[in-house]
């Protein structure tokens, strides 16, 4: 009777560890079977990212899934093929990245596609080779063409203008300073001079001393365009902390938790987003669908997103497909307290 409680109790400790060997090998089932979703944000330490990667995992959870959630110290192209690696081993269902560069992670995304991992991208797209879809936080000409409405306004109709990015590789950043050049080339805004665009890479010390070197520059700058809300805060606080108030003035993609204090104070008298944790509950959607095989990424394409409702999926400007959150929103003195506390 003891030896058979031995073997039982060996037995089922057998079955146990092969069973931890098993969730730390993969995770889940083969790719594309299972319900495990990843998620790879440009980098830590950035708030924006987070709120993103919160209503990934809301939408994941409401779902019935588990959801892997990645960012790299740095927001290199690099760390980021690491990351997808790792992910490929760990046999995921779907991967959503938020791509550190256009190109440069296409081999390995091939990769994870050949292991059978629904690949899209979200908020900062990777080429049309490398994802089924790319999930757009707003109408890329329309966020540019805004933000030149707003510097020139600001301007008061002339004078000189700069821009704050993130990385010299973000994709997203890119097309909407593609879309801003357009703009300021009509003319309308002859009056308007860029005189720089700076790179922040979205870490908040960079973006500081990229703002202070601005400053240095060009004396009688009037406008900074930060489509950044790391590169806005950074800037938010150098014009707060010198009280430029009223001599240089600072639009673009902030947080109104991050902004309501410089826009309260006038060094920012309004700027737009949209809502991120939205963006990411979105994208857990479109895992969901891809991995379910409900919609492919195809022009047309229609689904429901949980409490967003019905989305249809659309032609992109690089000449893949997309799906679009929503319009961008205004944030001024009239309504920032309401936003603050929101996101
Ligand atoms: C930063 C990131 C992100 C961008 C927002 C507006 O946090 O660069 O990709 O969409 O700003």
């Amino acid at each position: 009777m003891k030896n058979m409680t031995q073997k039982v109790l060996l037995l089922s400790l057998i079955m146990t560890l092969t069973g931890f060997a098993a969730v730390f090998a993969g995770g889940t089932q083969a790719g594309g079977g299972g319900n495990v979703h990843a998620f790879v944000f440009k980098s830590t330490g950035n708030p924006y990212g987070e709120r993103q990667m919160s209503g990934f995992e809301a939408g994941i959870k409401e779902q019935g899934g588990t959801a892997i959630l990645r960012a790299p110290d740095l927001p290199t192209a690099e760390a980021q093929i690491q990351m997808v690696d790792q992910l490929i081993a760990q046999r995921v269902a779907s991967l959503c990245i938020v791509g550190n560069d256009f190109d440069a992670l296409q081999p390995v995304l091939t990769k994870a596609k050949n292991a059978g991992i629904k690949i899209y991208s979200l908020d900062s797209s990777v080429n049309p080779a490398s994802r089924l879809t790319h999930v757009n936080q707003a109408d890329s000409e329309k966020i540019g063409i805004t933000l030149v409405e707003a510097a020139y306004d600001l301007a008061g109709g002339s004078g000189e203008i700069a821009i704050l990015s993130a990385t010299s590789q973000a994709s997203n950043q890119n097309l909407w300073i593609d879309y801003m050049r357009k703009e300021l080339a009509k003319p309308q805004y002859a009056g308007l001079n860029l005189v720089k665009v700076a790179y922040g890479d979205d870490l908040r010390d960079k973006s500081v001393s990229e703002t202070e070197g601005l400053l240095l520059s060009y004396p009688n700058l009037k406008v900074i365009i930060a489509p950044t809300t790391v590169g806005i805060a950074a800037a938010g606080k150098v014009l707060s902390d010198r009280g430029l108030q009223g001599k240089v003035y600072l639009t673009g993609l902030g947080l109104p938790s991050e902004m309501a204090e410089y826009i309260d104070n006038g060094a920012c008298p309004y700027m737009y987003l949209w809502n991120p944790i939205d963006v990411g509950y979105l994208g857990a959607y479109v895992a969901t669908g891809l991995t379910a095989g409900t919609i492919t990424g195809k022009e047309g394409e229609k689904f429901s997103a949980g409490r967003l409702g019905e989305y249809t999926i659309t032609k992109a400007p690089d000449g893949g497909t997309e799906v679009l959150l929503g319009p961008p929103f205004k944030f001024d003195k009239s309504n920032i307290a309401d936003w603050k506390s929101v996101y």
